[in-house]
């Protein structure tokens, strides 16, 4: 039974592997987008003036839903330059074709392009392929997080004063005003903050155990659909805060020696509550 059978039980480790293949075959569109000035020199906005998008985003898009659309035609996606197309597909797809767009714009090397797979409201399956790395980190749910063929285990073992910690800032200035606040008040208590400008990349690298816990507010669900899948599978307390799920209110992940206590602090700081 194939993943693409109308009315069957999607097959997990198919769509896992889908999503590897598309985020892969995306990577390389994007890739092949930096090195033309004339689509990055498309540079559009959207929330905000620093909401940056680029016809590379634009056509990965297009691709991915069009490889979705040969495999699975009934299926739901959310794309972020695209919005949602409704299905009665038992599939409904997350997809960022750059996430870090500012960073792809700069030529900072951190970006990358993220694809989901959801059934019945729970993420199964996610890759996050970062195209100047190569980087291909991949999960399946209780399958395991990996980077390539590489299992991935979570974050170091380290106390709160000397955990370094990734979190991101809103487009909205005035959100971003009270984000700054948040993490300044947070600094003095952890190791070092890193600001990398891709949730997704972030989650993974908490993964890979490059960082050791991360939080953002205000995200939407394409920016941390894989990357969260990524990171609980490497073992990572992912939730939002007082015991809230993930939400756009709240993304805070860490290894479970470090999660309680990180936890508390953002919820004592008000990071959960930032939206104004
Ligand atoms: C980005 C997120 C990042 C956040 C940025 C931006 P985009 O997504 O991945 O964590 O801090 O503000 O939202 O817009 O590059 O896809």
């Amino acid at each position: 039974m194939t993943a693409n059978d109308k009315g069957s039980e999607p097959d997990v480790d198919e769509l896992h592997a889908w999503c590897v293949e598309l985020a892969t075959g995306a990577a390389e569109i994007v890739r092949r987008g930096r090195g033309d000035r004339s689509a990055i020199g498309a540079v559009g906005t959207k929330s905000s003036d620093t909401d940056l998008v680029t016809d590379v985003d634009r056509a990965t898009e297009r691709w991915l839903r069009a490889q979705i659309l040969q495999r699975r035609p009934s299926d739901t996606v959310l794309g972020e330059e695209a919005g949602t197309t409704v299905g009665r597909g038992g599939v409904r797809w997350l997809l960022d074709p750059i996430d870090g767009t500012v960073n792809f714009v700069l030529g900072l090397p951190l970006y990358a392009v993220s694809v989901a797979a959801e059934v019945a409201g729970e993420v199964v399956a996610g890759a996050v392929v970062n195209p100047v790395s190569g980087e291909v980190f991949h999960a399946r749910r209780a399958g395991g997080a990996f980077l390539g063929d590489e299992r991935l285990d979570g974050p170091r073992s380290v106390d709160l004063p000397a955990a370094v910690i990734a979190t991101g800032f809103n487009y909205d200035r005035g959100m971003r005003t009270r984000q700054i606040d948040v993490a300044a008040r947070l600094l003095p208590k952890i190791g070092d903050v890193r600001r990398l400008g891709t949730a997704a990349l972030e989650l993974c690298f908490l993964a890979a155990g490059r960082v050791d816990g991360y939080y953002e507010a205000g995200l939407h669900e394409w920016d941390h659909a894989a990357g969260a899948l990524v990171a609980a599978e490497a073992g990572c307390v992912v939730s939002g805060l007082r015991g809230r799920a993930v939400s756009g209110v709240m993304v805070a992940a860490a290894g479970p020696e470090l999660a309680a206590g990180l936890f508390a602090l953002l919820e004592e700081y008000g990071a959960d509550e930032v939206t104004g």
